[in-house]
């Protein structure tokens, strides 16, 4: 599934929170992010491979360019585009999981939220799991990947 979205949406972000580690730079500065960036993560019982991409922006900036010419690639090949909307400057794509980023700055909770800070009352792990929840099922995964368990 690759996480596509404009400079800045907090992309990165929520790779690093849905992995559990630093997995990709993060900064203020729009364009950090060039190479895809993969990661495996579990979302109920399920493992996903991520690509973390560069943003969208116009750029003259060579190196930037080539990161967003992955990401179109990757977009072509991804069985799912997370779409992380940011404020202004959205082209998510028909078919596209849209998922709201940055969350904690918006007056009133959306359908589909994601804040590294957790938003409008509900903790981060809370919304990671309603965004993994919305990921499974437009993949058509049932939250049934987990094996049963052996009895004792
Ligand atoms: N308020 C707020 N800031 C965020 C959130 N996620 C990321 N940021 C900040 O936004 C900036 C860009 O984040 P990053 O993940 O690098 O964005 P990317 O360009 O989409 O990969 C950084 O300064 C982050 O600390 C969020 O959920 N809420
Ligand atoms: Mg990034």
């Amino acid at each position: 599934m690759l996480i596509a979205g404009p400079v800045n949406a907090g992309k990165s972000t929520l790779l690093n929170a849905w992995c559990g580690h630093d997995r990709a730079l993060v900064s203020e500065r729009p364009g950090t992010t060039r190479d895809l960036v993969a990661a495996e993560v579990l979302a109920a019982g399920w493992r996903l491979r991520l690509l973390d991409s560069a943003g969208e922006r116009g750029t003259g900036d060579a190196l930037e360019r080539a990161g967003q010419e992955l990401a179109r690639q990757a977009r072509a090949r991804a069985d799912l585009v997370l779409y992380l909307a940011g404020t202004g400057g959205d082209a998510a794509q028909p078919g596209d999981l849209v998922v709201r980023g940055k969350a904690d700055r918006e007056p009133a909770p959306g359908p589909l939220d994601w804040s590294y800070q957790g938003a409008h009352g509900r903790p981060m792990h809370q919304l990671l799991a309603a965004v993994a929840a919305a990921v499974l099922d437009r993949l058509g995964l049932t939250p049934a990947g987990l094996p049963a368990a052996a009895p004792p």
